[in-house]
C-alpha cells in the first residue's frame, strides 16, 4: 500500500512543491493550509496522480488543528510521513522596534503550530512504530543574522525539537529529520514585508533555491531503505554562503 503524507503549508511554496513531489512518486496526500481555493485547485491537479485529501486549518489554533486531524477519514488516518512545512517570518526589525503581533505569529505559527500538528500524529506512529517526521528549519536555526533575532530564536526551537523528537521516538523506530534551507524563492518575502517592493528585491541578482530544489531533498530523505536516516541537511543556493553572505552580481 502507497504511503500517506500529511503536508503543513501545502497551498504554497516548498509544501506545495513537495506535495507534487510526493504525487509523481504516488505518495497518498493530506494537505493542510488556510487557503481554500488553492487547497482545492491542488487537490484537483494532484488527484489525477495520487489519492489527496485536504485540511483547512490554522496551526495556531490548539483545538482546530486536533480537531482537523482526528477527523481525517479512516482511509486517511495512518499516517506514515509528516512533514511540518508551515511557517513564515513576520517582520525583518531590530529588536528594540520589533512588532509583539509579529514576534507572536512567528512563535504561534512556526515553534506551538509544529508541535500541535505532531502532537496529533504522533500517537499513530507510536502505535504502529513506524514513522517519518521532516521538521522544514531553516540556516536561521543555525545562525542569526541581522534583524532576525525572533524568526531566528523559533527556528532554532524547531532544531532543538527535532533533535528532541529523536531522541524520545528512538525506541519507536521512528526518523526524524531536519531541511534547512537557506534563500528559496516562494511566498515566503512577501509574507515577511506583507507584500511590497521589499520582497520583490530579495531574490534579484542571483538564482535563489527554487521551492522544488527543496522538494527534491525531502523526497530523497522519504525514499531511503528502512535503516538510514537522513537526520539533518543544510541547503543554499550557490550564490549564498551563509545569511549574510550573498554573491548578488547577476544583472536581472
Ligand atoms: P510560503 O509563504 O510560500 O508558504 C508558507 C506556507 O505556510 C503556506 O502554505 C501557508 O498556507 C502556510 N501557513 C502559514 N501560516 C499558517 C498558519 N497560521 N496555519 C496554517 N498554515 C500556515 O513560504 P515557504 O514555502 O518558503 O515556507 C515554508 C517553510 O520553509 C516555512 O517553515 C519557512 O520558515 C521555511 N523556510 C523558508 C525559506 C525561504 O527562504 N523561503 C528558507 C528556509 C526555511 P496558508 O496561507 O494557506 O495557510
Ligand atoms: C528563510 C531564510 O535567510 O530569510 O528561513 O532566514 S532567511
Amino acid at each position: 500500500m502507497a504511503k500517506i503524507a500529511l503536508i503543513t503549508g501545502a497551498t504554497s511554496g516548498i509544501g506545495k512543491a513537495t506535495a507534487e513531489e510526493f504525487a509523481k512518486h504516488g505518495i497518498r496526500l493530506v494537505l493542510c493550509g488556510r487557503r481554500q481555493e488553492r487547497l482545492e485547485s491542488i487537490e484537483r491537479a494532484l488527484s489525477k496522480q495520487t489519492d489527496v485529501c485536504t485540511l483547512n486549518f490554522d496551526v495556531r489554533d490548539k483545538t482546530k488543528t486536533l480537531e482537523a486531524i482526528s477527523s481525517l477519514p479512516k482511509q486517511f488516518q495512518d499516517i506514515d510521513i509528516l512533514i511540518n512545512n508551515a511557517g513564515n517570518a513576520h517582520g525583518l526589525d531590530p529588536i528594540q522596534s520589533g512588532s509583539l503581533d509579529d514576534w507572536d505569529a512567528m512563535m504561534d505559527i512556526n515553534v506551538k503550530g509544529l508541535l500541535y500538528v505532531s502532537k496529533a500524529i504522533i500517537p499513530g506512529m507510536t502505535n504502529r512504530k513506524f514513522g517519518h517526521i521532516i521538521n522544514i528549519g531553516s540556516s536561521a536555526g543555525k545562525e542569526v543574522y541581522p534583524k532576525g533575532n525572533v524568526y531566528c530564536a523559533s527556528k532554532h526551537a524547531v532544531l532543538a525539537i527535532t533533535e528532541g523528537m529523536r531522541i524520545d521516538l528512538n525506541p519507536f523506530g521512528i526518523k526524524v529529520t531536519a531541511i534547512n534551507p537557506g534563500l528559496v524563492e516562494t511566498e515566503f518575502s512577501r509574507v515577511r514585508f506583507k507584500g511590497g517592493e521589499q520582497a520583490d528585491s530579495v531574490y534579484k541578482g542571483y538564482k535563489a533555491l527554487q521551492a522544488k530544489d527543496v522538494a527534491d531533498v525531502i523526497y530523497f530523505a522519504v525514499s531511503r531503505p528502512a535503516h538510514v536516516n537522513i537526520a539533518d541537511v543544510l541547503m543554499f543556493c550557490t550564490a549564498q554562503a551563509n545569511s549574510t553572505i550573498v554573491n548578488k552580481t547577476d544583472s536581472q
